[in-house]
């Protein structure tokens, strides 16, 4: 049985499509979704959001045995969670950060990512989109890592 590949949402983003929509755009979340689903292919993925930050945590904890690899966007949780990177520095498989907007070209409150410190790698900037990028990205790196989908 192929281990999913997690996309874990933080907080805000359920709001995706209404929230700011000159910042993150018109798409929805189940739109990103949908489109990681096409991306994906026959490699299954697990795409959920909370609000809360025990909730990240404990997905990504089920992650360390359930999951071959993480796509993240902890919103604001980027720029304030050690938990959330603790929790990440458990996980054995590839993590790719991703964020829909420049984190780099905003306030400066959303300059320093303690995520950064642990992920793969890290997608910013390229807006909704940037998910699909994310998952096939994961599936090119779960085949070099592991000579194939896991
Ligand atoms: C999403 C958020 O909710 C913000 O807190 C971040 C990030 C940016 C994004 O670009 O996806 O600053």
């Amino acid at each position: 049985m192929r281990k999913p590949i997690f996309i874990l949402n933080g907080p805000n983003l359920n709001r995706l499509g209404k929230r700011e929509p000159e910042i993150y755009g018109t798409a929805t979340l189940a739109d990103v979704e949908a489109g990681c689903r096409v991306e994906a292919q026959d490699q299954p993925i697990e795409f959920r959001q909370s609000n809360s930050e025990t909730q990240i945590i404990d997905w990504i904890q089920e992650a360390i045995d359930q999951a071959s690899g993480l796509i993240i966007n902890p919103a604001a949780y980027t720029f304030t969670s050690l938990a959330i990177l603790d929790a990440l520095k458990m996980f054995p498989g590839p993590i790719i950060e991703l964020h829909i907007t420049n984190i780099h070209r905003r306030e400066a409150y959303y300059h320093h990512s303690y995520v950064s410190k642990i992920a793969t790698a890290v997608i910013a900037g390229l807006g909704p989109n940037g998910y699909c990028l994310a998952v096939r990205a994961m599936k090119d790196m779960l085949k070099q890592t592991q000579g194939g989908l896991a």
